[in-house]
């Protein structure tokens, strides 16, 4: 009896499948646009929840990297259209300098929105938005208080992993997209910044900002380690140092053994929190298929796009948390483009080893 349940549960385990589809990925981004997406005169912007208004400045930049990511899955052009229209919805909601926005994150998040948007239509305008905003908030933000480092806002008290990491990473983009190597140096300066001041490189933490003062201050959140390994990622593949790809790695499995809870990214509340583990997902995801790491993550980043998706409501919207089925009453969009970009950047399929 033993040895036959052993088998059977031998048997269960090489068969066991995720229960998403590809045309869930589908189904789950026609809902969020039908629920969130508001086109108006060819501009268009996030609703900031189900009755209304408009998604903040970066969740919203963060919001057309998330329709990016479904563009990156299928090429679908009404996906790279709806790019067009929200970049310009932005501009048309922000202006063209976004400088008066004290919070240089903020900045760095629609940055990167930006050079993802010229990578996509090809649109001048787009590069031109991005290395614009890159260079004046570099300007303002580093300094060399605390061995260099930006500051997170223009008040100068604290230098935080959630706009070092994305400027990283903006960095590296700018170095493809304007073709100079001058970025590559700010991309390297930067990260090499945050890897001495914010992670421990014994377990792969990325802690949250150190102060004016010196302290450093904790809690480790998955938008951190997201672009923290997204930028160390990035600066492997275009620096070939294998020390990039041990940062990366630790980063991603610190992520996994001590911030999630069976596996499960955690169920961060409602707020700027709210979409912080689809970011994550974004940059593993580019992770494991640059370097061709999916046949050890595959498993763990599909059950949470599994448990993203079966905590769908009945219109198909799915919130943060995956431990509990998403609620009948009003919801914000940001809490709702985790499930979103998990579908999108998660193969439904296993890919193969190559
Ligand atoms: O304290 C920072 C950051 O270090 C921390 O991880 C998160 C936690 O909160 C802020 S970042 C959130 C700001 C982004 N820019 C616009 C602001 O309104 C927003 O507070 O959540």
């Amino acid at each position: 009896m033993k040895f036959i349940s052993g088998l059977i549960i031998f048997a269960w385990a090489t068969v066991a499948t995720f229960a998403f589809d590809a045309r869930d990925a589908d189904a789950a981004f026609q809902a969020y646009n039908t629920n969130f997406y508001v086109l108006h005169n060819g501009f268009g912007h996030y609703k900031k929840n189900l009755a209304g208004g408009h998604s903040d400045f970066w969740t919203q930049a963060e919001q057309i990297e998330m329709i990016a990511d479904a563009y990156e899955r299928n090429s679908d052009p009404r996906a790279r259209q709806m790019i067009t229209e929200s970049i310009n919805g932005f501009v048309s909601h922000h202006g063209t300098n976004w400088l008066e926005n004290e919070f240089n994150d903020d900045l760095m998040w629609i940055t990167i929105a930006c050079a993802r948007g010229y990578q996509v239509t090809h649109d001048d305008t787009f590069r031109q938005l991005a290395k614009f905003h890159f260079d004046a908030v570099y300007q303002r933000a580093w300094s060399t208080n605390l061995n260099g480092g930006l500051w997170w806002k223009i008040d100068n008290r604290t230098k935080n992993a959630c706009v070092n990491g994305p400027a990283a990473i903006a960095a590296c983009f700018l170095s493809e997209i304007c073709h100079d190597p001058a970025y590559l140096g700010k991309a390297k300066e930067i990260f090499a910044w945050e890897r001495a001041t914010l992670f421990n490189p014994n377990s792969g933490a990325v802690y949250d900002n150190i102060h004016l003062n010196g302290d450093v201050v904790g809690p480790v959140f998955t938008y951190n380690t997201g672009t923290f390994l997204g930028a160390a990622n990035y600066l492997y593949t275009l620096t070939g140092d294998t020390n990039y790809l041990h940062d990366a790695t630790l980063a991603a499995n610190f992520t996994r053994r001590r911030l999630a809870h069976n596996g499960i990214l955690p169920a961060y509340g409602t707020g700027d929190t709210g979409g912080f583990n689809g970011i994550f997902l974004r940059w593993m995801a580019r992770f494991a298929t640059d370097q061709q790491l999916w046949p050890q993550y595959y498993d763990w980043l599909a059950s949470n796009a599994d448990a993203a998706w079966k905590v769908r409501r009945a219109d198909n919207l799915s919130w943060q948390n995956w431990q509990t089925t998403t609620p009948d009453r009003n919801l914000d969009s940001w809490d709702c483009s985790d499930t979103i970009v998990a579908l999108e950047v998660i193969p439904a399929q296993r890919p193969a080893a190559k």
